[in-house]
């Protein structure tokens, strides 16, 4: 529950009550409330053409969509990929059996860094899954051309770039599949939702069927499949929201200058300014704190805003390579993870969202400019 006056890391874009009321209406009297339904197709449709991309299947989150996407490629062995996510990442490898091999990231944008994948690649490894990280393109150049070398496949767990493109293309469209979450905090959100974006019709053909238990008709199954449809509820609060989405992006984007402005000399605070050629989604401000040259360390400047009413987060803290299940890897180790152990331990998300006011953004920067 809010309480007045607390300033969240983020807020959902909500859609009209009415225009939901609306839909609501024609979706009761149609009595059709899921499986493929009307507003389900007219979503994906939709995302297809805002994203630029050819083929996208719906999800009813997130972490399915990487699950089912290494169900569909048939990836088993070893994969390569970041400690500096959510969990859900890492968790969707452990579901598929699949052991994760940890590599560090690049300081620059937060994602896997190239120049450490190839020295951890195995017989055993199958594939490479980078993330995205705050919606930042990770060196998807550099990448394909190790996975092309040693015969990888590339899922890009792309949650946080809803809209992002380089040089004039979708970020989506690299790797061999891509997946997109459409949660609550995300820029564009469906309350729960997410996508696998894929590159040919036969491939979504097969996704479309492990997402609905492997059904490729009435009586045939084809497949082990799950259960990871989204409903017509919730496509349309998705379809209602697209329209206003990029109006969100922008307040985001103003956010940013404005973040950017004022803390731009303050020592000891760094954080991201816009890649050139790339279009930005904002879904995250994060800023990393080096305590030494701030005068204060992050956990302290955490709760000290956490004190005063303002919950920024600290994505991606602790490592997913720190948590029970996975420390007891080779790669876990904090050896083999220093530029993400150190970021870990900088980071701070800032309130990141399209409602936030200029008092707001007084009010946070005030407590960090020093
Ligand atoms: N891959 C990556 C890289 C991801 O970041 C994620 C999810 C996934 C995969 C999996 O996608 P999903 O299966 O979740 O679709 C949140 C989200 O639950 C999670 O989706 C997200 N990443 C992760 C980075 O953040 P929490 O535990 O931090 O969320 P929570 O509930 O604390 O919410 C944060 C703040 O947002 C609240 O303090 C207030 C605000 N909020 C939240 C909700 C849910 C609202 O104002 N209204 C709301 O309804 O994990």
């Amino acid at each position: 529950m809010k309480k007045d006056n607390t300033i969240f890391v983020t807020t959902p874009l909500l859609p009209s009550l009415e225009e939901f009321y609306d839909c609501l209406k024609e979706i009761w009297d149609s009595k059709w409330i899921t499986n493929n339904g009307q507003f389900h197709q007219r979503l994906e449709k939709a995302l297809c053409d805002y994203l630029g991309v050819d083929y996208l299947s719906l999800f009813t989150n997130g972490t399915l969509p990487l699950i089912t996407a290494l169900q569909a490629m048939h990836i088993t062995g070893e994969v390569i990929t970041t400690p500096y996510s959510f969990v859900a990442t890492t968790h969707a490898l452990w579901w598929n059996g699949i052991k994760p091999v940890f590599v560090d990231i690049d300081p620059t944008n937060c994602g896997l860094d190239p120049d450490k994948i190839e020295s951890a690649i195995t017989p055993r490894t199958t594939a490479i899954m980078p993330v995205h990280c705050y919606g930042k393109p990770c060196d998807t150049v550099k990448i394909q051309a190790i996975a092309d070398k040693y015969g990888l496949k590339v899922i890009y767990d792309a949650a946080h770039a809803f809209g992002v493109e380089v040089n004039g293309k979708s970020i989506l469209k690299q790797g061999d599949m891509s997946t997109l979450s459409f949660h609550a905090t995300k820029v564009f959100n469906t309350a729960e939702g997410g996508a696998l974006i894929v590159k040919d019709a036969e491939t979504k053909k097969r996704i479309d069927y492990l997402k609905n238990f492997g059904f490729a008709g009435e009586t045939e199954v084809v497949a082990p499949g799950i259960n990871s449809k989204m409903d017509e509820i919730r496509a349309v609060y998705g379809l209602l929201n697209l329209k206003q989405v990029d109006d969100a992006i922008e307040k985001r984007h103003q956010v940013a200058i404005r973040y950017r402005e004022t803390l731009r000399n303050v020592k000891g605070i760094r954080f991201f300014d816009d890649m050139p050629g790339v279009k930005h989604n904002y879904s995250y401000f994060p800023i990393f704190v080096n305590a030494e040259e701030y005068g204060m360390t992050r956990d302290d400047l955490y709760f000290k805003m956490k004190e005063r009413g303002v919950l920024g987060r600290r994505y991606f803290y602790p490592l997913i390579s720190t948590f029970s299940t996975y420390k007891g890897l080779p790669s876990a180790s904090p050896e083999n993870l220093p530029i993400a152990t150190r970021i870990a331990n900088e980071v701070i998300c800032l309130p990141m969202h399209h409602e936030l006011s200029n008092e707001d953004l007084s009010r946070i920067l005030d407590l960090i400019v020093r």
